[in-house]
């Protein structure tokens, strides 16, 4: 019961001084030095001691182009990132894809919009993998 109570009056205190943080970003999505259209892109934040938050999701356009705004409540400032899933050198594509992970900068965190430009996919992100079904 002691626990529980601690557990809630921390809850409360985190939700007490946790500020709202705010991110904008857009980008065109590369591979191949060609737009990729219709790629999944989410604008995600890191969490330490629970899974990530996903803020925003969007496909991209005919055009390759993405752009995505979020906003999340945390005490510590948020460590924002965009996640793409798509097949650019993806040997096996009917079973397999790569999640590829780009940081946002953290002067970004509500400032202006991070236009990340072109996001080439031959480019390895800061986290990478391919997942096969
Ligand atoms: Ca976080
Ligand atoms: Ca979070």
């Amino acid at each position: 019961m002691r626990s529980v109570l601690c557990i809630v009056l921390l809850a409360l205190i985190a939700a007490a001084y946790a500020k709202e943080q705010t991110i904008k970003v857009k980008g065109q999505i590369i591979c191949d030095k060609r737009s990729i259209r219709n790629a999944l892109v989410e604008l995600r934040e890191h969490d330490t001691f629970d899974p990530d938050d996903t803020l925003a999701t969007i496909h991209t356009d005919k055009d390759g182009n993405f752009q995505l705004s979020g906003k999340e409540d945390e005490v510590t400032a948020i460590k924002p990132y965009i996640r793409v899933t798509h097949t650019c050198d993806v040997q096996d594509r009917a079973t397999c894809h790569r999640i590829s992970d780009f940081e946002i900068p953290a002067n970004f965190i509500n400032g202006a919009e991070y236009d990340m430009n072109f996001v080439n996919l031959n480019l390895k992100g800061h986290t990478d993998k391919e997942v096969c079904n």
